[in-house]
């Protein structure tokens, strides 16, 4: 997939304060400094869109960014990481938490893991919550290139092992460098895929019966929508 315009929206402090749900989006996660932001400017083909730093916590708010003006990016807050005493911290971002239980247009996020560190206690905990949830996501295996000849690949093997009881079917893995600007097409493939796939979905569904004033649900709404009510249907993870 081409990327031809790549546009800032704005900064959400919670849900109630992100645009409306009119696109579908696709979402970063993980602890704070693992490369969300890196990864969103590498897939965006724009550095500088998302803010980097080295210095953990750095995205505080909800960033929400237009991509070929009709679909979403949405660089989120880490885990892990606060600048309030430990014993008052709460472990996950409340609006990052309710964005992800209860924003209808969210069709898939990307749950980040560095490949340069065993698993992480935090990481098995948030990945186990997004299994719960039944929110759909991969695995994106971030900053390979550090550790290509060390231990990457027993990180990553661990890892899955440790996830794999709370699956019937494993999701999907992928490996990224922004350094080296590696696993640019795959995720965006995923994404492509994704937004292919909500629009057959939504175009079998029956008519949305739409109440009166309100907008009509557009396919991702309307696809997650039935996923909830029906969660034995076929999942992408
Ligand atoms: N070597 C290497 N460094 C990376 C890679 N991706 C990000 N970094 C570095 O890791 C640091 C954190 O990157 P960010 O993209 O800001 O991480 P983040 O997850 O958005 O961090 P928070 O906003 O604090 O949660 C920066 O110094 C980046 O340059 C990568 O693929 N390889
Ligand atoms: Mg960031």
């Amino acid at each position: 997939m081409n990327i031809f315009s790549a546009i800032f929206d704005c900064s959400a402090p919670d849900l109630d304060s992100c645009p409306d749900e009119s696109l579908p989006e696709f979402a970063f996660i993980g602890r704070s400094n693992v490369g969300k932001s890196s990864l969103l400017n590498l897939l965006a083909g724009q550095e500088g869109l998302a803010r980097v730093s080295p210095t953990p916590g750095f995205t505080k708010l909800i960033n929400i960014f237009t991509m070929n003006k009709c679909w979403r990016l949405v660089d989120l807050p880490g885990y892990g990481f606060a600048q309030v005493a430990r014993k008052d911290r709460a472990r996950f971002n409340s609006a990052v938490i309710n964005y992800l239980e209860h924003r209808t247009n969210l069709c898939l996020v990307f749950a980040l893991i560095d490949a340069g560190l065993p698993p992480q206690a935090i990481d098995l905990e948030f990945v186990e919550w997004l299994a719960g949830k039944g929110v759909p996501f991969v695995l994106v295996f971030t900053k390979t290139d550090k550790v290509s000849d060390g231990p990457a690949p027993a990180n990553m093997a661990a890892f899955l092992e440790r996830i794999a009881p709370w699956f019937e079917k494993p999701p999907a893995v992928f490996q990224c460098s922004a350094e080296l600007r590696q696993g640019r097409q795959q995720l965006l493939g995923v994404i492509e895929e994704a937004l292919t796939a909500i629009q057959a979905e939504s175009e079998s569904l029956p008519a949305p019966e739409a109440a009166e004033g309100a907008p009509a649900p557009n396919p991702a709404q309307r696809v997650r929508e039935r996923r909830k009510r029906r969660p034995d249907l076929h999942r992408p993870w």
